[in-house]
């Protein structure tokens, strides 16, 4: 079949955005192919660690065999990296293809400005039909962002029984989180796009976020198995002053009710301190009953035993639990991403969409003793990133450059074949996809975490990664220097910034630094220590359904 002659949307677009050429659907792109769909699947904190085609001894006891389908199918990056290991931050970045400093969001309590370019507007004006399903969280609902679709979690969302918003308003579903997400995509998908248009489809999963609660079939997948502890688990911050100051340790701080699922002692189904009561209440009765047998007799163990255990035991005992949770959550994510790529192949869908798989950071899994992520330590600072297209990329590719969610932006639009004059700090990692990456590629990584104070303590740092050394600058509310040979000390325990013989190296990427700065408009760093984080009041659901009316 002759291909239809192609618009090139650059050549009408002005500067900042992108005109819709025509009403009727855009089908090809600038190589006469058709144009693909996007399946863009994001979960929320999903360690690489916890991913099995990333090869960790985690994940080969705990392996996601439908997620790994991607990289199998298409490629793998194993040296993805996030600019701001926090949530709100990343999705704007991944919006954008910017840095927080430029879309304005660098920090949680921040809301995303939904004026400005996004990839998911740039495909709807070039003829797209759009939607986002899931946690979505920048502080603000779709609306005004040209999605055709929009059916979101509140905030950070609960795992059962959620509160989903659209434009009608809230309403609560009864069921498990990932589950109901994955129906609702498959239903957009089924019965509800617009099947003469490519399609755009955010799949947002708020799993395997805090606090871990799996979903009934699983509760006790992993009762059973015994997860490595990392060598670090009793890390004790030596020559690392931030470090040694957080507050997201696994036998320290994470909450013993809350997080950790303990019961107040042997025979009782109450949560120790249970600081957001509202999660477990969700459940229906008959659902706490089910969750309460399957962790009843773990419990009841670790109450009988509990007196008995030195300090480190009760430290590994609470980092299995977190793991065997965390895994569980991640297991009912691999589903999900099984049913949907199922779908695409039992639709011929699977050939001309683009899947990609990502999260909005990494995680730590139990290194250093931590939970959760903002250091630009590597468990934390990297994130998955895996590419299908098998119109594109071939099976089995493997990528070991440097890539950062600012690129994700400009890759989607170069694919879609949607020019723009957008000044995105990412570029199109389409060459590196394709085996057709002319010119060199970046060799390092600027990174920016903002939020403190904030929850878990870390204090606000940048810094800069090659492909092995890395320089981090932690300046608020104490200032001082790390630096890492990552070939030598990949879980980063020796901090060398004060070493003779790397003084060389340590030049050369503070250099780098300076270099990174002024090439991504960086404002001074006098800006930064001085900056008020200011957290914005959250609109409630009433105030944001009153404004609309
Ligand atoms: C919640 C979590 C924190 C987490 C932040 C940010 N506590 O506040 O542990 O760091 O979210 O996470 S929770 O028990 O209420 O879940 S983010 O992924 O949204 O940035
Ligand atoms: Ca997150």
């Amino acid at each position: 079949m002759k291909a239809i002659p192609l618009i090139v949307m650059g050549a009408l677009a002005s500067v900042g955005s992108i005109h819709a050429a025509e009403s009727k659907p855009i089908e090809n792109n600038a190589e006469g192919l058709q144009r693909p769909n996007v399946l863009f699947i994001m979960t929320d904190d999903h360690a690489v660690q916890a991913l099995s085609a990333y090869g960790h001894e985690i994940a080969q006891l705990a392996p996601t065999p439908n997620i790994d389908r991607i990289a199998k199918h298409g490629a793998i990056f194993t040296s993805s990296y996030v600019t701001n290991s926090l949530c709100g931050p990343s999705r704007g970045t991944m919006l954008t293809g910017k840095f927080g400093h430029k879309n304005g969001f660098n920090y949680n309590g921040q809301s995303f400005d939904g004026s400005q370019f996004t990839w998911p507007r740039a495909l709807h004006e070039a003829g797209y039909n759009t939607a986002v399903i899931g946690k979505w969280h920048i502080n603000r609902i779709p609306e005004g962002l040209e999605f055709d679709h929009w059916d979101i979690l509140n905030d950070q969302g609960e795992y059962y029984n959620p509160d989903f918003i659209t434009e009608n308003g809230v309403k609560q579903e009864m069921g498990y989180t990932t589950d109901l997400i994955t129906d609702k995509t498959l239903a957009w998908l089924e019965n509800e796009r617009d099947k003469s248009k490519p399609f755009a489809l955010m799949m947002h999963h708020k799993a395997p976020h805090r606090n871990w609660m799996p979903p009934l079939r699983y509760t006790r997948l992993y009762e059973n198995t015994e997860f490595p502890v990392p060598e670090n688990y009793f890390d004790d911050y030596q020559g690392r002053l931030a470090a040694s100051k957080q507050e997201m340790n696994i036998y320290r701080d994470a909450q013993e009710g809350h997080d950790l699922k303990m019961t107040r002692e042997v025979g009782s189904n109450q949560w120790r301190k249970d600081i957001w009561p509202h999660l477990l209440a969700r459940l229906t009765k008959q659902q706490r009953k089910a969750w309460d047998e399957a962790y009843q007799e773990r419990n009841d163990y670790m109450n009988r035993h509990e007196s008995e255990w030195s300090d480190r035991e009760m430290a590994v005992w609470k980092y299995q639990r977190y793991l065997q949770d965390y895994l569980a959550t991640v297991k009912a994510v691999d589903e999900s991403v099984g049913e949907v790529l199922d779908y695409l192949e039992a639709h011929n869908l699977a050939d001309n969409t683009i899947v990609v798989y990502t999260s909005d950071q990494g995680f730590f899994l139990g290194e250093h003793g931590f939970f959760d992520k903002r250091f630009m330590y590597e468990e934390s600072f990297s994130t998955p990133l895996l590419v299908q297209y098998p119109a594109k990329i071939k099976a089995g590719t493997v990528i070991d450059e440097l890539v950062q969610n600012i690129d994700y932006a400009p890759t989607l639009l170069d694919f879609a074949g949607v020019k723009t004059d957008e000044a995105f700090d990412g570029v199109s990692m389409k060459g590196l996809l394709t085996g057709k990456q002319s010119g060199e590629w970046r060799n390092s990584l600027y990174y920016h975490y903002y939020e403190n104070p904030g929850f878990h303590n870390v204090a606000r740092h940048y810094g800069v990664r090659d492909h092995r050394y890395k320089l981090i600058h932690f300046y608020y509310p104490d200032d001082e220097w790390e630096f890492y040979d990552l070939e030598s000390d990949r879980s980063e325990m020796v901090n060398l910034i004060d070493t003779p013989e790397y003084q060389n190296e340590v030049n050369r990427l503070k250099a780098e630094l300076k270099r990174l700065e002024d090439l991504y408009d960086v404002p001074p760093q006098d800006e930064w220590i001085d900056m008020q984080l200011i957290h914005e009041p959250k609109p409630t659901l009433e105030q944001i359904f009153s404004d609309k009316n």
